[in-house]
């Protein structure tokens, strides 16, 4: 299995309805290791290149609203196959799809406010973590715990 990077963003209905400390804890808890942590008021421009892979889907434009309409808490994190292992965290993307246990499903009820994203493979990663934090905002530490999280 292999240490991958992450990028994780609670979106701004999980600001609005203060959820940062609930969501950000259930990644800490997991044993996941932040790297990087800013609360942005993300750009039209920003929001248009995160989710480039969607334009023109019938969803894009109120996609795009909801990104900016307001502040985002973006992350970065490091774990062992962390990229799939962190969308099994989030659940399904239509939170009534998504199973209990899982922050999707416990948390929203729709598609359009699903709260949180998580990258969806190795390339997207780099590529989202590029295009929300410069290189001196992603920090490199180490962690007395790592030898009880991974062996
Ligand atoms: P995910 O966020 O699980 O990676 P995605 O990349 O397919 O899902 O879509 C990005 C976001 O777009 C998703 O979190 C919510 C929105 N979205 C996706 N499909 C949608 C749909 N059918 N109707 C409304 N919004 C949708
Ligand atoms: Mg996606």
């Amino acid at each position: 299995s292999c240490v991958e990077r992450t990028f994780i963003a609670l979106k701004p209905d999980a600001i609005q309805r203060g959820l940062v400390g609930d969501i950000i804890n259930r990644f800490e808890r997991k044993g996941f290791h932040l790297l990087g942590l800013k609360f942005v008021q993300p750009s039209r421009q920003l929001v248009e290149k995160h989710y480039e892979e969607h334009l023109g889907r019938p969803f894009y434009e109120g996609l795009v609203n909801y990104m900016t309409s307001g502040p985002v808490l973006a992350s970065v994190w490091e774990g062992k196959n962390i990229i799939s292992s962190s969308r099994s965290l989030l659940g399904a993307t239509d939170p009534s799809k998504a199973a209990p246990g899982t922050i999707r499903g416990d948390l929203a009820t729709q598609v359009g406010r699903n709260l949180v994203h998580a990258s969806d493979s190795p390339a997207n990663a780099e590529r989202e973590i590029g295009l929300w934090f410069q290189p001196e905002e992603v920090q490199s530490w180490s962690r007395a715990l790592k030898k009880w999280i991974n062996e």
